[in-house]
């Protein structure tokens, strides 16, 4: 069970569908797949989705603090040395994405080695998540399109939708043409990336109010602090921390000082290790969760699955989980279905996912 290797390598594969949204778009997923190797044999695997606008990472910069600080610091550990891991990989600042890899790899890794499933080593809540499908920015007919298509072919029945433009009518548009075109058995919620300012998402959200909207989620910055209170204090759905409240610490911040009031938990960003520690956090706090996407291949959706479905308070609403279906291709032997609105886990020992050497080959741009 000793660490004797770990591999972080570039791949590269377009997007069918661009995702836009405020803080950035996302045209080609350019990820790092992470391979764990122990002195068994055993290879554990996880992806880590760099998001340059949000966290300053990027795949080369990824690439380098896997090879040259976090590699030379874990090998030679026991899988089991997970707290030590995490020790030491904090004493780097940031690098959120590529810790989280090398800790989910890790526990695919201890998964495959003990012969049980990621998920019910993490704690085996159920075996399923339902599914929210995350809507770009488009024109609201185009929107509503993609979600009557989402609900009829994959049966997905829970929305996020991009907002933050401005003016922000173009938005209001599209939730109210959302709302109109799907009908009232939808959940739909929104995403404004700090789009907004506070005064503006008020409005904004003022002009929604009819359009039953199940959360909002980073409107406008938390740097912007009163105004973010402000705004917060005024609405009547939880108002969701995504990339303002990533570590237990920031989660603690936001919502004491009441500019949150749920959380989003991406398992792209905090691992299984991290997400536990903020879910733990969350249920002591009494905050309501939702398992977030940082536009992960099918691998790092897994990775979300098998988290989320460890645990009731982040299998209670659908998942972000859907956005690997707008690549062009992925990585794995056997694709992800979303079926009835819903992605199971794999059976099998750790993530229950194995990559597909060919289209690795195919998609790497390191050899
Ligand atoms: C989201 O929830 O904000 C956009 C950027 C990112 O890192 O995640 C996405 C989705
Ligand atoms: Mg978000």
């Amino acid at each position: 069970m000793k660490i004797t290797a770990i591999e972080a390598i570039p791949f590269r594969i377009p997007y069918a569908k661009p995702l836009k949204f405020a803080s950035g778009e996302v045209h080609v997923a350019d990820h790092v797949l992470v391979r764990v190797h122990t002195d068994d044999g055993v290879v554990g695997v996880a992806e880590a989705p760099p998001r340059p606008f949000t966290y300053g990472e990027t795949q080369r910069g990824i690439i380098a603090v896997i090879e040259t600080i976090f590699s030379p610091q874990l090998v030679g550990l026991e899988l089991t040395d997970r707290e030590r891991m995490a020790a030491l990989m904090g004493r780097t600042v940031g690098n959120p994405t590529a810790k989280a890899a090398i800790d989910m790899a890790v526990w695919d890794a201890l998964g495959r080695t003990l012969g049980l499933g990621v998920s019910e080593l993490l704690g085996g809540y159920t075996d399923r998540m339902r599914v929210s499908h995350m809507l770009g920015f488009d024109q609201p007919a185009a929107m509503v399109d993609e979600a009557e298509r989402m609900r009829e072919v994959h049966g997905i029945t829970t929305f996020k939708v991009k907002v933050g433009r401005r003016p922000a009518a173009l938005d209001v548009a599209v939730v109210r043409a959302l709302r109109e075109g799907l009908g009232p058995d939808v959940v739909l919620y929104v995403d404004g990336n700090r789009g907004w300012t506070a005064s503006e998402s008020a409005r904004a959200m003022r002009q929604m109010a009819d359009l039953d909207l199940a959360f909002a989620e980073e409107l406008s910055p938390a740097d912007d602090v009163l105004g973010r209170r402000w705004l917060v204090s005024q609405l009547d759905v939880p108002f969701i921390a995504d990339e303002s409240a990533t570590t237990p610490a920031e989660v603690t911040r936001e919502v004491l000082g009441g500019s949150a009031t749920a959380i989003s938990i991406k398992t792209a960003r905090t691992g299984f290790t991290g997400s536990q520690r903020v879910l733990h956090l969350a249920e002591g706090l009494g905050l309501e969760v939702v398992m977030g996407n940082q536009i992960d291949g099918q691998l790092g959706s897994i990775c979300s699955v098998a988290f989320g479905a460890a645990h009731q308070r982040t299998s209670q609403y659908a998942g972000e989980l859907s956005n690997f279906l707008d690549m062009s291709d992925d990585l794995l032997t056997e694709p992800l279905r979303i079926e009835n609105g819903e992605l199971a886990l794999r059976p099998g020992a750790g993530l229950g996912v194995e990559v597909d050497e060919e289209k690795l080959r195919r998609y790497r741009t390191d050899l």
